[in-house]
């Protein structure tokens, strides 16, 4: 009999669903454009069995991949678990045998050494495969069509690193996928290394770094030349595992470091440009060059954004950890190691920034996040992630407008991602998708809206028959690519 702890962060807003399936032919209100081929993939945390600790974090949920694959003005939907290392061993014992988030200490005798990821950050397709990634683990591939896990890779034994990026990002002129590894020497060390995987598969770039302190090295950017590190005060020591403390914390006393080097180097020419008293970022929107300076924005608060990992000596304060668009710039022809400024670009507090993502690298015009309005109320019940981020904005960076559109009162998104109208269609020209989360009714709609025309609302909402569980990240990709 499955008992989960008895926690917000398992009951209520954030109900596990450990539920797979196949639904033909979703249900829609509105329109879904004929024209639209090709497949949305995101992720959500869903534990298959009790956790070991009932204090258990969110980040540790065993990774449910959900897709909707769009045809001929139709869309069916797909849920299957990732079936990583620890999800298989965990199912044959019938129980949880891996412990706290990022904590090896707290695991059973009989799976140490065993790869602890959950594939649970995000999904994306590259050289045919369905990447599935959490960054403690390798890169789990499944089939993207049938989401049929295949297992970990090395690459053919050409990237023998232990960890793997949840937040790669793809060249759009090469095409090649450019991550990273963080901690690669083992747990809570500096090593690290930037990789580029080119189309078919094969690791082409591979160039190590150290970072200025142990940190959650969560997202990055690229720019034409450069890969760019954004990294905050998260950080961790074995003291901190042995206590069985969150595998994080805040020390605001770190400088925010922006880390600069060459894509096409060997890591040596690595630059790190230190902001303090520090910040806070995790995710980026983009970055791109602009003679010899570059910008990278994101959205950044003053001290940790993240509740579950907190400071030790400071209480948690909403105000200090909303998160405002900013753009980070540095300058690769100035001697110092400060950077130059960083400067708020958006008025409209949000997280999970997204971008068309033709332009990563590039100078760009259109950003979009989902959003705060402390103005607006909120019907469902309480708890973590409960109604705060109820509404959806488009930054035009070009003009400095803003337009908001509001899900209601008994809703929440989850984060949008961009669908280009057609390969070649203009920056911005095209949808957004969003899923919408019902806390009343507790159903799920696939929203569907023109990207640069938020405000007339959702053009088409595309049912689901139950809500799924608040989720990371995910992609979409041309039905050209998915063709068997
Ligand atoms: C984040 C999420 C993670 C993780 C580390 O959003 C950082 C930040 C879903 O897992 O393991
Ligand atoms: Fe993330």
């Amino acid at each position: 009999m499955a008992h989960f702890p008895d926690s917000p962060l398992f009951s209520s807003v954030l109900r596990l669903i450990r539920m797979e399936g196949d639904i033909t032919d979703l249900e829609v209100e509105g329109e879904v454009p004929a024209q639209l081929n090709g497949a949305f993939y995101r992720v959500h945390p869903d534990p298959q069995f009790a956790p070991k600790f009932a204090d258990d974090q969110f980040f540790n949920g065993d990774g449910m991949i959900s897709m909707f694959r769009f045809h001929n003005g139709r869309v069916d939907f797909k849920q299957r678990y990732a079936q990583t290392d620890k999800w298989k061993l965990e199912r044959n014992a019938g129980k949880a045998l891996f412990g706290a988030y990022r904590n090896p200490l707290t695991d059973d005798e009989t799976v140490k050494g065993q790869i602890r990821g959950t594939a649970n950050t995000n999904v994306l397709v590259h050289a045919g495969k369905l990447f599935a990634m959490k960054e403690d683990s390798p890169c789990l591939l499944l089939d993207p069509n049938s989401l049929e896990t295949e297992g970990y890779t090395d690459f053919g034994g050409d990237l023998d690193i232990p960890t793997f990026t949840a937040h790669p990002k793809l060249d759009p002129d090469s095409g090649n996928f450019c991550g990273f590894g963080y901690s690669i020497a083992g747990p809570l060390t500096r090593e690290a290394r930037y990789f580029e995987i080119d189309p078919q598969g094969k690791v082409v770039r591979q160039a190590d770094f150290q970072v200025p302190y142990y940190t959650m090295l969560h997202d990055f950017a690229i720019t034409a030349d450069y890969a760019v590190f954004n990294v905050s005060p998260y950080t961790s020591d074995w003291s901190v595992l042995e206590r069985n403390m969150p595998h994080f914390v805040y020390q605001r006393e770190l400088p925010f470091y922006l880390g600069v080097m060459r894509r096409d180097g060997d890591g040596s020419d690595m630059r790190w440009f230190k902001q303090e008293p520090s910040v806070c970022g995790c995710h980026v929107m983009n970055a791109f060059q602009d003679g010899t300076s570059i910008h990278l924005d994101l959205p950044v608060s003053k001290v940790t954004s993240l509740p579950f990992f907190p400071e030790l000596d400071h209480p948690w304060n909403p105000e200090d950890s909303t998160t405002w668009l900013s753009r980070v710039t540095v300058d690769m022809a100035s001697n110092s190691d400060e950077i130059t400024s960083i400067a708020q670009i958006g008025d409209a507090p949000g997280e999970f920034p997204r971008i068309d993502d033709r332009m990563a690298g590039k100078p760009y015009r259109h950003g979009w996040q989902i959003t705060y309005d402390f103005a607006k109320t909120y019907n469902g019940p309480p708890g973590p992630f409960a109604g705060v981020l109820s509404t959806i904005t488009h930054y035009d960076l070009a003009t400095g407008k803003e337009t908001s559109w509001w899900a209601g009162p008994d809703s929440a998104f989850q984060e949008p991602c961009f669908i280009p109208r057609a390969p070649d269609a203009a920056e911005g020209d095209g949808w957004l998708v969003a899923l919408i989360d019902n806390h009343i009714t507790n159903y799920s709609d696939l929203c569907l809206f023109e990207a640069l025309n938020l405000a007339k609302g959702p053009v088409a909402r595309i049912k689901l028959p139950l809500r799924l569980r608040q989720g990371l990240h995910g992609n979409w990709v041309d039905g050209a690519r998915l063709a068997a």
